[in-house]
Parts: structure tokens; sequence; C-alpha cells
């Protein structure tokens, strides 16, 4: 078997670097650990940036998400038992589009197979990358249905297998640099099945710990709570959970939370990661293959269509037209955005983080921050530039 192409991965990554692909007739193969359905229904992010919307919409791959998505024009700030509204809307012109990504992926699976007659193999096991430092790398699997493995030769491998794939293990340990940040907290990852309480993002910076709140659709809300580091979802029963919620985020004049069951609850680690090089030999990698950022200031996905936008480009130009500006500007294009939205992501943490430190100076610097948003208006556009991605040029 013989693709230009393998894209390791079919989350948001994988998946519109195949549909670039496929829109220019270039033929690839994308492996795939999980099944179809569960990469249908795995729920993550929810916010896509502007400029991310019009790069899919300019690739002919976000027709449901325009027609279905919610826009979010300001989000609000709860802190010192006032709320604060900050909108961002107002003051760039530009705003977020709320869409879960299990649509996003579902979209983009369906246009990649089902439209542009891409070819998928779900429940591969086994993956491993031969010869990326050759100009015939292939990868091996192993069939689901058979049991045997098999062998695709390629001319680029794609890495878009996330933070827990293998196409970065591919990379010359003796050359590889993970610069890695720890944020030192947990936050409980809850999805509540209940309406959203505000019409828009909340963030609660409280003593007992950050609280967010991010609207998903009109029956399901994601909420988060900070926690210790590895702390057990077991300890964070219904009644607690809600509790925590209703202190964190309450504020003067608003209606409690609607509560409702839980239908995910898990702990996140909070760090970010950012692998370099990202590209060796064929290998290129894209997505949180190459960089994590925790969920602070809801980036990844963004992220991850960012490079995949540059990716699915640059390989075309190559492909097509032996065109390699692309493909040699393509880490250096990428981990611009990245590093700049590492160091929002990381500003952000602070704020949040500080009224719980038990440290009275970085309580006091964290509400300082918050407050400078709603007194100084140049600080104000400057945070909403960096919430909206609008600030990161290539
Ligand atoms: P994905 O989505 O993880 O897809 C990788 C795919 O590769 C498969 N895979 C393999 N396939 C073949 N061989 C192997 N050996 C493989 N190993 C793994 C996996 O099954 C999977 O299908 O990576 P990608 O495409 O880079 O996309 C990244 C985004 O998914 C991620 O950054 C976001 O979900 C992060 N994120 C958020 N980002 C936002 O922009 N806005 C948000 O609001 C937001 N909220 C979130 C988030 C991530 C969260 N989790 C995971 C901590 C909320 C949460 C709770």
């Amino acid at each position: 078997q013989r693709f230009p192409v393998v894209v390791v991965g079919a989350g948001p990554a994988g998946l519109t670097v195949g549909n670039i692909l496929r829109a220019a007739s270039v033929d690839c193969l994308v492996l795939e650990t999980e099944t179809r359905e569960f990469v249908e229904q795995r729920p993550r992010a929810g916010v896509i940036e502007e400029w991310a919307v019009r790069g899919l919409e300019k690739r002919g791959l976000a027709r449901n998400l325009l027609d279905r998505a919610e826009l979010h024009t300001a989000c609000e700030f709860r802190f010192e038992g006032e709320r604060f509204r900050f909108p961002f809307g107002e003051l760039t012109g530009s705003h977020h589009f709320v869409y879960p990504q299990p649509l996003l992926v579902t979209d983009l699976l369906r246009e990649y197979a089902d439209v542009r007659g891409g070819q998928v193999r779900f429940g591969v096991r086994d993956v491993r990358l031969h010869d990326i430092d050759s100009d015939r790398p292939s990868v091996s699997y192993t069939c689901p249905e058979t049991g045997e493995q098999q062998v695709v030769h390629c001319d680029f491998v794609a890495g878009c297998d996330g933070a827990r794939g293998v196409t970065r293990a591919s990379l010359p340990p003796e050359r590889v640099r993970v610069a890695r940040h720890d944020y030192g907290t947990g936050w409980l990852a809850l999805l509540a099945e209940a309406p959203p309480s505000a019409d828009c993002v909340l963030f609660g910076c409280h003593a007992n710990g950050f609280a967010g709140q991010m609207p998903r659709s009109p029956e399901v809300t994601r909420y988060y709570l900070q926690c210790p580091p590895g702390d057990d979802p077991e300890n964070w029963p219904h009644d607690r959970v809600w509790a925590e919620l209703q202190e964190r985020l309450g504020a003067t004049g608003v209606p409690p939370l609607t509560e409702g069951r839980l239908i995910e609850k898990r702990v996140l680690d909070m760090h970010d990661y950012v692998v370099e090089p990202m590209v060796h030999g064929r290998l290129h990698l894209a997505g949180d293959a190459a960089h994590l950022v925790a969920p602070i200031a809801a980036k990844g996905m963004n992220l991850a269509l960012h490079d995949a936008f540059l990716l699915g480009d640059a390989l075309v130009a190559h492909l097509n037209d032996g065109d390699d500006s692309g493909l040699g500007g393509y880490a250096q294009a990428c981990l611009r955005r990245v590093w700049d939205y590492q160091e929002f992501s990381q500003w952000l943490a602070e704020v949040f983080h500080g009224p719980a430190s038990g440290d009275p100076f970085r309580a006091g610097t964290s509400i300082a921050r918050l407050r400078r948003l709603f007194s100084s208006p140049l600080a104000a556009a400057a945070f909403a530039e960096k919430y909206l991605g609008t600030a990161a040029r290539h």
C-alpha cells in the first residue's frame, strides 16, 4: 500500500489536514486507534476563535458550524463577591464561536470520508513509524479485524495523534527539547446536564479556588473547579460539586446556578508543554502531539487547527506544485502562535489561581490584574486581543 501522506490521529488536527489534502486531490490515509463512534462523541473543547472559523470556512469545512454555533461577545469575571462583565466583542469587533468539539470532529470526518472520499482506518493498534529521516518513510499498524500487521509506504507522515500519541517518540531523543510548565494544581472538569446559568463564559476567582462555567449547548454545560493535583474525582460527590460551584461563582445580584446531573467528572493535571523540533525528516507534528496548553484560556483546539491549516496547505503546495516554502517555514509559523498562547495561559492562570494560593501577595497581585481590566481601556484591549487570538500573527 502506498499513499503520499499518512495522517496519524483523527482529531481536529488530523482530520483538517486530511480534508485539505483531499480537496486538492492528494490521497491520504488517516489511522486512528479509537472507533468512529468514540471520536465523534468525545467531549472536550467548545470555544473556537473567529480566525479559526474563517480558516475552516475558507476550506469548505464550516457549513454546520456557521449554522449552529453560538456567538459569544463577552465573558464575565466574578471576584470579591461582585460580577464584572468583559465585553470583548465591543472592544475588538471580534467574537468567539461556541461549537462542541464532537460536532466539529463529526463534521470533519463526514466531509473527509463521506464527501471527499478520504480513507480512514479506525481501531488500529501498534502504530509505528519507520525511516522517517529517509525519503521513503512508512507506517505500520495492526489491523483490528485480522490482527495482521500492515505496512503503508508514504512520502510524508502527519503526526496528529494528540498528547498520548506515538509519533512524537520518533523524534531523535538527543535532539528533542520538551519545554514544560506545571501549574501545581488540578482542575476538576465537569459536564453537567443543565443549561448554562449565564449567557457567557464565567470565571470565578475565589479564595476556595478557581471555578469556571463554559456554555456548550442549551442542554449541557461545562464547569471547572480548581482542586489539589491528583485529586480523586470520587472526592467530589454531586452535592459538594454544586456547593463549591455556587460559592465560587456566586456574586451580588446573581441567581444561583441551575444544577443538573454530572455526566463527566475528571481531574486534569494542569500543565503545558512544547516539543521541539516539530519536524524531523518526513514527520511533521501538529496539534496536541507537539504542544499542550492546559484548558485555562480554551486555546488547545485553536492551536491544533492553526497547525493543520499550515501543514495541509504546505503539503499540497509541495506535492502538487513543488513549492517547499510552506514546509520550510512550518514549525516556526506554528510556534509563534503556540508561544503567544502559552504566555497568555500562564498569565491568566495566575489570575485564576492566585486568590487560593494561600499567599496573600499572589492573591493581591491577582486581584490587581483583574481590576486593571476594568479600569484601563488599554489593558482591556490588550487582554481582549489575546483572549480572541487576534494578537498572534505570523
Ligand atoms: P486529539 O483531539 O487528541 O486527537 C488525536 C487523535 O489521535 C488518536 N490517537 C492515535 N491514532 C493513531 N495511532 C496512535 N498511536 C494514536 N494515539 C492517539 C486519538 O484517539 C485522537 O483521536 O488531538 P488534536 O487533533 O491535536 O486536537 C487537540 C484538541 O483536541 C485539544 O487541544 C482540545 O480538546 C483542548 N481543549 C480545548 N481547546 C480549545 O481550543 N477550547 C476549549 O474550550 C478546550 N477545552 C480542551 C478543553 C481539552 C480538554 N481535555 C482533553 C483536557 C477541555 C478539556 C476538558
